[in-house]
């Protein structure tokens, strides 16, 4: 329980359903405010499930949005533009995906995808349905029905496409396309690109953050528009894009994810009567668990991502590092690493203001309290940990993660990230993943029937 929460539930619940409804654009969900004025792949995920806690209805909506963004060959991009060309650099125009063949018409997107979060939002809202019954229930179990698809399309692309090999990791080819842009995870691969002539540009990010030293500088973003530019100098062709892209990682946490939620769509493919695809899928989660466990480093009992054009692994002191928890999968490996995860380089650092994981290990040398992905805590993240302990029963860790997050969160700002030590959050305030997750964890509970959370 969190008996320590200053504000009450039903406060938090309040305003996080605020911040959902001030980046409807109708049917889509903006990030953030003003930083992201557009949808984001694996952000919409987040946002549906936890829409879903208050509008089913919603919730679906903003899946069938991203959905009719998805290319012909089965990419979900990682953008779908609003009309808002202002607010947000690279906009449609700069990525020049208008001349991508794959690209579906009427659609404004950039051109990479983000890990593939959507079937566990899915699940969220067949359960959130069920549960309300009537019209949710029917109208979430049609768009199960409607949507299966282009979802397990969108496995495939992921599965032939970005791992050929079938070595069970999926390749990236843009630090945005983990997620995690700036980490400390792509400093060796970002060091050894040496970018060609870059068309001149004008950020908008940092007229939104209150210190731009929490953002990539300048220098970052140089080989971030490369790399764009490298692409749609190929129209975003996929296989021409991994002859000439200067970044090909096998990135362990995409690969978790994926591995994930191929599990969660084989469930789903059961229930609506397509076995062998749900076989199918029951074959990627095992590839991808077994990729994932791959990369484990013996001696640190963190996973490790792969760079292709160096051919070397990358070892890193970062969150990623838990892929396995989220994978699933091999007890022993597992159960190591939730040791290692509450241990005192991560949820018991004893400077930390709450039991959560930061981005980076304050132990290691990269860690920067306040610099985006290099250590500041993400709390959609923390999330998606939780319910990978709720399916693995792990309620203890559970618990931690959820009463952690509703304290950290009952600030009511929303931050996109939080400093460690301070609990201060930073880059955009209300950021319509973190009110998701305020949502979700507010509505989830590892004890049966247990009360409401706030101690008003
Ligand atoms: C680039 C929207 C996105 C998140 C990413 C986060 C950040 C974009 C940016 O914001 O990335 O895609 O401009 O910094 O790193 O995880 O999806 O919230």
């Amino acid at each position: 329980m969190t008996s320590d929460l200053t504000i009450s539930s039903e406060q938090l619940r309040r305003s996080a359903i605020e911040v959902l409804q001030l980046n409807d654009l109708g049917t889509m969900t903006s990030a953030g405010p003003n930083l992201y004025p557009h949808m984001w792949s694996w952000d919409a995920a987040f946002v549906a499930i936890g829409l879903a806690r208050v509008n089913v209805p919603r919730a679906i909506t903003e899946l069938r949005t991203l959905l009719n963004a998805q290319w012909s060959t089965g990419m979900i991009p990682h953008i779908v533009f609003s009309d808002n060309d202002e607010g947000y650099f690279p906009g449609y125009d700069r990525w020049g995906t208008a001349l991508a063949a794959a690209r579906p018409a009427g659609v404004k997107s950039s051109g990479i995808c983000q890990p593939p979060v959507h079937a566990i939002a899915l699940r969220h809202i067949v359960d959130r349905g069920r549960e309300n019954g009537g019209a949710d229930q029917a109208a979430a179990e049609e768009f199960l029905r409607d949507s299966f698809d282009g979802w397990l399309a969108w496995h495939r692309w992921l599965a032939t496409v970005r791992d050929p090999g079938g070595v069970g990791l999926i390749e990236i080819h843009h630090g945005w396309e983990s997620g995690f842009d700036n980490s400390p995870r792509w400093d060796g691969p970002y060091t050894a690109i040496r970018p060609g002539d870059v068309e001149p540009f004008t950020r908008r990010d940092i007229l939104h953050v209150a210190d731009v030293s929490e953002r990539p500088d300048d220098a970052e973003y140089t080989k971030y528009l490369w790399l764009v530019q490298q692409m749609a100098s190929v129209r975003f062709e996929d296989a021409a894009v991994q002859e000439i892209v200067d970044f090909r990682v096998r990135d362990v946490f995409f690969s978790a994810i994926m591995a994930a939620s191929s599990d969660v769509l084989a469930g789903l493919a059961e229930e609506i009567g397509r076995s062998s695809e749900a076989a199918e899928l029951r074959q990627l989660t095992q590839r991808f668990r077994d990729g994932v466990a791959s990369t484990v480093d013996p001696e640190t009992g963190l996973a490790r991502d792969y760079d292709v054009l160096a051919k070397t692994w990358i070892s890193t002191d970062t969150v990623s590092g838990f892929a396995p928890l989220i994978a699933g999968g091999q007890p022993e490996v597992l159960d190591r690493q939730r040791d290692i995860l509450q241990g005192p380089d991560w949820m018991g650092y004893p400077q930390l203001l709450f039991a959560l994981p930061p981005s980076t290990s304050p132990s290691s040398p990269a860690f920067r309290a306040r610099t985006y992905w290099r250590g500041p805590v993400w709390p959609f993240l923390n999330l998606l940990l939780g319910w990978a302990c709720s399916r693995d029963g792990q309620a203890g860790l559970h618990e931690t993660l959820r009463s952690e997050s509703l304290r950290q969160l009952s600030d009511l700002k929303f931050g996109e990230y939080y400093e460690p030590f301070t609990g201060e959050p930073l880059g955009s305030l209300a950021q319509a993943w973190t009110a998701a997750a305020a949502l979700e964890w507010l509505g989830s509970s590892t004890a049966p029937g247990a009360p409401d959370q706030g101690a008003e």
